[in-house]
């Protein structure tokens, strides 16, 4: 934990002093951005992360990101500095006087230690809370005059020198039941969700798939802030959309339903159908207790979901069943004026390094970057699987800090750009050499979309003119330029991708949702 985020006030000025030189304090200019980039950076280094923030409005102004670090189930420890133990009950200025109920209910743990000799055991504890499934942010409230209080290092030691693992296997007669039921299907599939790359089990998913002949479909892009099987591969067969009906729609003529690493499901818009098709059961796996109860159909079983996929490989043979089709190559889209969201994510196909990763928060373009991009190896893909816009800048500031030697790509909608948009001050500060895209559409299309399915009419607040992302992102001090047209994107984000500094590419693409 010596790389950690923050954004700092008088409170935690004492937690700052004499910071040993081997530690990393990497600035937000706002909550949301330390929060976003520590989601990143926890995400992408699948280490618990901390974040500092300054007292209640600290706290206030990060709750968009902690809501969506808890969707991705990111390790994070936020820690907030308090009024001085000796002015708390006055109320003097700054005093939160109800801090740990501020986080409350995105944290899974939130305390105020009652003396200052027991900060040390409450971090272990809001530490070892993050890291253990479902991973999620933790809290703790820190009054600033505990930091000069001498503690007894024995005392402490006891409680922060400990491991603390929470890797569960399945009762083994649970995964024999499941592998028979597999072994017997006629037309079994596997739902890849976002847990099967958080948990390193991707080689597992491509072995069980392959032996058991399994066409792969991914979970729902909303709610998914991963990718869990290379969507390259043979067997992957593509995403399944989010909305109830046609989610079922989708999995018509399959018997049995393996939902590896996923929610059941994270259900949008509104579409009522059944949740199955007829004769269809289904499975899921997961470490999270509460997406196990929740699902509104089917069996769970609540477990590391790399364990049990082992175990279902070593239990199972090859399959005798036919492999699926590979879905063809993504249809090479139609050039126009200005050109599509689909063009712009074949350009970005066409430019992507070996090694690439994305960090997205475009919403018309979602699926297009999915289908044209088919990304194929493991911590390549980071979305906000809370909704929250802010993720996409900040986080990918934190996914380069993690990854420095992997290319790092934030593809992201002009509008989204703007929820954490001091987020470009980091990249700059802290020297990480991201390529931020920005599709400029000069509208909230996706919003426009739900709008006429919600059949809502003449809706304020839908249009963005006159909002420029390079003359933002020059004050921010990111060297920056506009393109027009596919060749003018591939050669500006190849140029882009090979530099050593961030920089920013806006292209104006045609308002509109696009899917392919
Ligand atoms: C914090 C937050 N506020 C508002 C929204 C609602 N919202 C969802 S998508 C969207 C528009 C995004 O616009 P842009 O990035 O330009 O993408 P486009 O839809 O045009 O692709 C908004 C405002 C949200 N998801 N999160």
């Amino acid at each position: 934990m010596t790389t950690f985020f923050g954004n700092p006030g008088s409170t935690e000025l004492p937690f700052l002093a004499d910071l040993p030189s081997d530690f990393r304090y990497i600035l937000g200019l706002q909550e949301a951005v330390a929060v976003g980039m520590a989601d990143g950076f926890a995400q992408a280094s699948g280490l618990p992360t901390l974040v500092n923030l300054h007292t209640a409005p600290g706290v206030g102004n990060a709750m968009g990101a902690i809501f969506n670090a808890q969707a991705n189930k990111s390790p994070l420890v936020l820690t907030a500095g308090q009024q001085v133990r000796a002015m708390m009950t006055l109320q003097a200025n700054l005093t939160n006087r109800d801090a740990t109920a501020v986080p409350h209910p995105f944290v899974k743990w939130s305390y105020e230690p009652p003396r200052a000799e027991e900060v040390p055991a409450a971090l272990a504890h809001a530490t070892y809370m993050s890291t253990l499934p479902p991973k999620g942010p933790a809290f703790v409230s820190i009054p600033m005059d505990d930091w000069n209080v001498e503690v007894d290092r024995d005392a402490v030691n006891g409680a922060i020198e400990r491991s603390v693992t929470g890797r569960a296997a399945a009762d083994p007669a649970v995964v024999k039941e499941l592998a028979g039921r597999l072994a017997g299907a006629s037309n079994p599939v596997l739902v890849a969700g976002p847990d099967i790359d958080a948990a390193g089990a991707w080689d597992a998913a491509v072995a069980l798939a392959e032996r058991q002949r399994l066409p792969v479909l991914a979970s729902p892009a909303p709610g998914g802030g991963r990718i869990g099987f290379p969507e390259s591969h043979p067997n992957f067969q593509g995403i399944l959309p989010p909305a109830i009906g046609p989610l079922a729609e989708a999995l018509q003529g399959h018997d049995l339903v393996l939902v590896l690493g996923a929610a059941v499901f994270s259900y949008y818009p509104y579409i009522p159908g059944p949740f199955l098709p007829k004769g269809a059961s289904l499975v899921a796996v997961t470490s999270d207790p509460d997406e196990a109860a929740r699902a509104p159909v089917g069996d769970a079983i609540v477990a590391d979901v790399k364990l049990v996929l082992e175990q279902l490989v070593e239990a199972l043979g090859e399959a005798s069943r036919d492999a699926p089709e590979p879905r063809p190559a993504p249809p090479e889209p139609a050039p126009s004026q200005p050109m599509s969201g689909t063009e712009a994510m074949a350009a970005l196909a066409d430019a992507f390094p070996d090694g690439g990763i994305v960090v997205l928060e475009s919403p018309s373009s979602t699926l297009a970057l999915r289908n044209q991009l088919r990304i194929s190896r493991p911590g390549s893909y980071f979305f906000g699987a809370g909704g929250g816009l802010g993720f996409g800048l900040a986080a990918a500031v934190g996914v380069q800090l993690a990854r420095p030697n992997r290319p790092v790509a934030c593809v992201i909608g002009e509008g989204s750009a703007q929820y954490a948009i001091t987020a470009l001050w980091s990249a700059v500060a802290y020297s990480t050499p991201i390529t931020f895209l920005v599709l400029s559409n000069a509208e909230y299309a996706i919003l426009k979309w739900f709008a006429a399915m919600e059949k809502v009419e003449r809706a304020p607040g839908l249009d963005l003119p006159a909002l420029d992302c390079v003359a933002i992102a020059g004050a921010y001090g990111v060297r920056s330029r506009r393109v027009e047209g596919r060749e003018q994107l591939t050669s500006a984000l190849r140029k882009a991708f090979s530099s050593d500094a961030p920089e920013l590419i806006e292209v104006t693409v045609a308002p509109g949702m696009w899917l392919e």
